[in-house]
């Protein structure tokens, strides 16, 4: 059950509250280092500790939390997820992806440093994802730890991050039907926030109703996320997205706006978003409360 803090506090309180945590515990991680490869972890720091709203984090924890999972290992999780995050994001704005030269408001990794330690940077946060779950501090079972990794190996690879990025690039050069548009954006932005929420319950051992529940919940709350961004792309602004608008149009890419139109793709994030809730009812109470309030903020977000 949520305490009557958590209860009385509003949702950007509680992002803002995951933000810190997560920031922290990464920064710990990540600690400064005069070694002669200090460029790399320099690198390594400034790819994830230059913004970002830390919405995965969040789903962890809040995952977590309703079974009552230690936050302490909550928040390891959550670092590693984001950490994924943000070596994709790295990886993804190199010239040979989507050539970006701003994230999150500031010079992209690669321009901030060069593009040979951009990409060593992503792939050494991709590895300390891995050496965070795999680490007894994350779980004492070695059951709940392996689950973990291998979770996490599902959503960054082939099947997922990796897999949809290459479709995504694919993309560029031939038109999608929404049937692959679709697929591509569960593979690109879902899987990850799959694990997100999965994650809390492989911690919290949950039964194996809730724990598909969760990643039910996930897969429409992604879908509709990436439906926003393609919305937020054609009508959002520079100052509040960090990074140039209308990149996807430019580049050619079929996305949700272009193969159903603007308002046909809001009234899809909607009915992703109500169905995303749905998918909650199993828990009873107001335990999943907060991951309902995230769903809507999606629906509402600017950035
Ligand atoms: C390079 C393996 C590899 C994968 C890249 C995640 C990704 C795949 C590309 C990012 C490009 C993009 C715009 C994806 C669409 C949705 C998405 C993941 C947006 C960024 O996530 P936010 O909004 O970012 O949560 P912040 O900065 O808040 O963390």
């Amino acid at each position: 059950m949520p305490s009557p803090r958590e209860a009385s506090q509003s949702l950007q309180e509680k992002l803002n509250e995951t933000l810190e945590a997560v920031n922290k515990t990464i920064t710990r991680l990540l600690p400064e280092t005069d070694l002669p490869e200090a460029r790399l972890f320099d690198a390594m720091r400034y790819g994830t500790l230059n913004g970002g709203k830390r919405m995965r984090p969040f789903m962890v924890m809040q995952s977590a939390k309703i079974f009552n999972v230690d936050m302490k290992r909550a928040r390891r999780a959550a670092a590693a997820v984001e950490l994924v995050h943000c070596y994709s994001l790295i990886h993804d704005d190199l010239p040979a992806m989507d050539n970006a030269d701003m994230r999150r408001g500031k010079p992209s990794t690669h321009k901030k440093f060069d593009d040979a330690t951009a990409i060593l940077a992503g792939d050494a946060l991709l590895a300390l994802a891995f050496e965070i779950l795999s680490d007894p501090e994350t779980h004492e079972d070695p059951r709940v730890r392996c689950e973990l990794v291998k979770e996490l190996a599902l959503a960054a690879g082939g099947q997922g991050l990796c897999g949809g990025q290459m479709l995504d690039l694919l993309g560029e050069k031939e038109e999608f039907d929404l049937g692959t548009i679709s697929r591509l954006q569960r593979m690109k932005t879902g899987r990850l926030m799959t694990f997100a929420c999965e994650a809390g319950a492989i911690l919290g051992k949950a039964g194996e109703p809730q724990r598909k529940a969760l990643c039910n919940f996930a897969q429409d709350l992604g879908h509709a996320f990436q439906v926003t961004d393609d919305i937020l792309d054609v009508e959002g602004e520079v100052i509040h997205l960090g990074k140039p608008t209308k990149k996807d149009d430019k580049a050619g890419k079929s996305t949700f706006v272009s193969a159903m139109g603007k308002e046909q793709a809001k009234a899809r994030a909607e009915m992703l978003v109500q169905q995303a809730i749905r998918h909650l009812h199993i828990f009873q109470g107001d335990r999943a409360e907060t991951l309902k309030e995230l769903a809507m903020y999606v629906l509402k977000r600017r950035a």
